[in-house]
């Protein structure tokens, strides 16, 4: 008995119960106090098997991430398991809470698995840039077969108990409370039946059905190309499978050794470890507490019923939360709704909903015209056109209804929330909630907290991204406050190198083959290019291409023609559009390899986020990254425009900036924190 393990004897069943706050997670302690409790069972006469449970709310939810990296303190997982797996009598494990990771390939070492209905297993390790490293992937293919395992672990994907008890990952279920009672009388069942003691090892039938198949590996990496782009992690995951197939077990754990620790070794993992944390770290608000009063928000009103207020509204509906929908006219709320219902329908098509709960979403829905429909409302959020003054008269609108207490937040995307909060008689209920469009689909959600917003909004608002299930990241006021401004760089830059007589296409190759979904100039084309050039004030190539009515992929291309699959060519109009814009203002044509592309384009963007650091606009670099991969999809195995930066080097960084600034000018001055932080050798993305 430690403090972490507890062994019990009940009814000829040794119990070993592990008890390590927050996630059970097998950092070396828990490894040390399985290894002692199950070989004290082991050896322990009264005791004819071994249940080994966790207490809190989970099983084992995987290794200690916050231990990789430093050097492994023995037992290694992989000898716990080894001890689980050779043990003399048999060993069954209890599982609740989420079995993830090597917490699951434990449970894969026992001889029985047995779980309550609301258990979730799975091997995650993928979305950490790794693998299963302690036999996931030679133990699992076994029980479920190869096809299930290539989807299950290259996805990450965690499946319910249901699930794991029909492909056989589990073995039995136990009552939702009772998991003890019902494990302990699993083991005396089994043992008293003299059940065979199945080693998960030993099993093949599911393997030897795929060898000499090897089309099945080829097909699903054919299959999965583009979602696997970019990553190293599948591909060895993939090769661990195929290894499991063709070697004998232990040449396979071999294998997968050798995957695994090329994996733990690579900046993929890195970052993708890194951004694990980054994502709870960007929940925690330093001034808040689990003190801080929240208020309650069981009513919701949407001001604005197009694109954003719609999305915005889904948020709301989806969790059932009644929302009041207000447009200043009829035909505006039918198209708004219109819009709702089929992003709800699509939904249902692709399986994700069913009928009943896409009528249940738009029966929480009340259309209005008349503010005074918004003075029930704990929260209204306004998604108006993006204009000052419209935003001013709106908020003295929604004061002069909204009940006391009510939070009345801002959906802007650049404007001053404080500037808002002025057009009200209670700056302190105003706060900013910025959501990313697609609005119901983008997870993040910029928190904006104004000089005079209270603590208990502000909580409310990190609270309730949660239970919409967005990643909320605190910001200050700033033009563009986090993720717009520094991401709206990339684009100022893209179009400044396609006027210095660099192709478009060549500039979105070079930020497609870092790992961006698509580059500027496509998302120019998507996005609409009479929307994001309508605000500029200065003559360019987005504005006259809109002047020959070519608005982007949506009418008659943009930057790029498209053809009835949407396959982009770029447009010889778009090129002899840039070069018209150029010549007239005098743009020295300079070449630019990709090696420069990235710098110019991606440089910057670091540079603007320590700026923003600099400002206070966020709290730590970590939420920086954060933002751009949640709100603009920066590929997440480069860990954000902060910790990629580390990677290249702060001081190669700077030292391109200052030549950029010779070249081009006072915009590429590198900021001040960025100097200091490459001259102190310290990384930035650690502030
Ligand atoms: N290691 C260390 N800390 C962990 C952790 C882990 N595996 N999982 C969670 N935490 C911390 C987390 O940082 C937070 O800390 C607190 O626990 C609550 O987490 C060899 C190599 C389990 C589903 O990838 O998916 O096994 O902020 O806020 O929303 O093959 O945590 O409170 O200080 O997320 O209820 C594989 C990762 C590891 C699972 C719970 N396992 N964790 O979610 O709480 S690699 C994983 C999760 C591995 C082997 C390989 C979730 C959760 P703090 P939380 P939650």
């Amino acid at each position: 008995m430690t403090e972490i393990m507890k062994y019990e004897v009940e009814n000829g069943i040794a119990i070993v119960t592990l008890d390590s706050p927050p996630v059970n997670a097998l950092g070396y302690d828990v490894r040390r106090n399985i290894v002692e409790g199950v070989e004290k069972a082991a050896s322990d006469a009264a005791a004819d098997a071994i249940v080994i449970i966790c207490a809190g709310r989970t099983f084992f939810a995987g290794a200690d991430i916050s231990e990789f990296g430093k050097p492994m303190r023995e037992p290694d997982l992989r000898a716990v398991l080894e001890v689980i797996e050779n043990a003399p009598k048999r060993v069954v494990a209890a599982i609740h809470g989420t079995a993830l990771g090597g917490g699951f390939e434990l449970a894969l070492c026992c001889h029985h698995r047995i779980a309550v209905p609301s258990a979730k297993v799975g091997l995650p390790e993928v979305n950490l840039g790794l693998l299963p490293g302690a036999g996931g992937t030679q133990r699992l293919p076994r029980i479920i077969g190869v096809p299930a395992a290539l989807a299950l672990i290259t996805s990450g994907r965690p499946i319910g108990a249901m699930e794991a008890l029909e492909n056989g990952a589990v073995d039995a279920l136990a009552s939702e409370d009772a998991l003890r009672a019902d494990a302990i009388a699993f083991a005396r069942k089994l043992t008293d039946e003299s059940t065979p003691m199945a080693r998960v090892r030993e099993l093949d039938g599911k393997l030897a059905e795929w060898r000499g198949k090897p089309e099945v590996f080829d097909e699903f990496r054919k299959k999965n190309a583009k979602r696997f782009r970019g990553f190293k992690a599948p591909e060895n995951i993939i090769k661990c499978i195929e290894a499991a197939v063709a070697l004998s077990f232990d040449e396979g754990m071999k294998r997968e050794r050798e995957l695994f620790v090329e994996l733990m070794q690579s900046t993929q993992s890195a970052a993708q470890r890194y951004v694990f944390f980054a994502e709870r770290q960007a929940a925690k608000v330093p001034d808040i507490s689990k003190e801080t009063p929240m208020r309650p928000v069981k009513k919701v009103g949407v001001i604005g019923a197009g694109t954003m207020g719609g999305g915005i509204a889904m948020n709301f509906l989806n969790i059932g939360l009644p929302v009041t929908l207000i447009d200043q006219t009829q035909e505006a709320l039918e198209r708004g709704i219109g819009v709702i219902r089929r992003n709800y329908e699509n939904a249902a098509k692709k399986g994700r909903m069913s009928a009943g709960q896409v009528e249940a979403c738009m029966g929480l829905i009340t259309l209005a015209t008349d503010y005074q429909a918004l003075s029930d409302a704990d929260l209204v959020i306004e998604a108006v056109f993006e204009s000052m003054p419209v935003k001013k008269d709106v908020f003295a609108k929604i004061d002069a209804i909204a009940k006391d207490g009510a939070i009345l937040a801002t959906n802007t995307s650049y404007l001053d929330i404080d500037e808002i909060a002025s057009a009200t008689k209670r700056p302190q209920d105003v706060i900013g909630i910025h959501f990313f469009s697609p609005a119901n689909i983008m997870p993040l959600m910029e928190v904006v907290r104004g000089e005079k917003t209270s603590l208990d909004i502000v909580n409310t608002a990190m609270q309730l991204a949660k239970k919409i299930r967005k990643t909320a990241v605190h910001a200050r006021v700033g033009y563009g406050f986090i993720a717009n401004r520094v991401m709206t760089v990339r684009g100022k830059q893209a179009n400044k190198l396609a006027l210095q007589g660099v192709s478009p296409a060549d500039i979105d190759r070079v930020m497609y083959d870092y790992g961006f979904a698509m580059g500027p100039f496509r998302m120019f084309d998507l996005i609409g290019l009479d929307v994001i050039g309508r605000d500029s004030k200065e003559k360019t190539a987005s504005g006259e291409l809109v002047r020959r009515d070519r608005l982007g992929q949506k009418k008659n291309g943009g930057y790029y023609d498209y053809d009835e699959n949407r396959n982009a060519t770029l447009s010889p109009v778009a090129l002899d559009v840039i070069r018209e814009v150029a010549a007239e203002k005098g743009i020295e044509q300079v070449p630019a390899d990709d090696d420069e592309i990235l710098a110019r384009l991606l440089y910057p963007v670091v540079n603007e986020g320590a700026k923003v650091l600099e400002e206070g606009i966020a709290l730590r670099a970590s939420d920086i990254d954060i933002a751009c991969i949640k709100g603009y999809n920066w590929p997440i195995y480069r860990g954000g425009p902060m910790f990629w930066a580390d990677t290249v080097g702060l001081d190669k960084i700077v030292s391109r900036l200052k030549e950029f600034e010779e070249r081009f000018g006072e915009e590429f001055k590198p900021a001040a924190l960025l100097v200091e932080m490459a001259f102190a050798g310290k990384r930035i993305s650690e502030m």
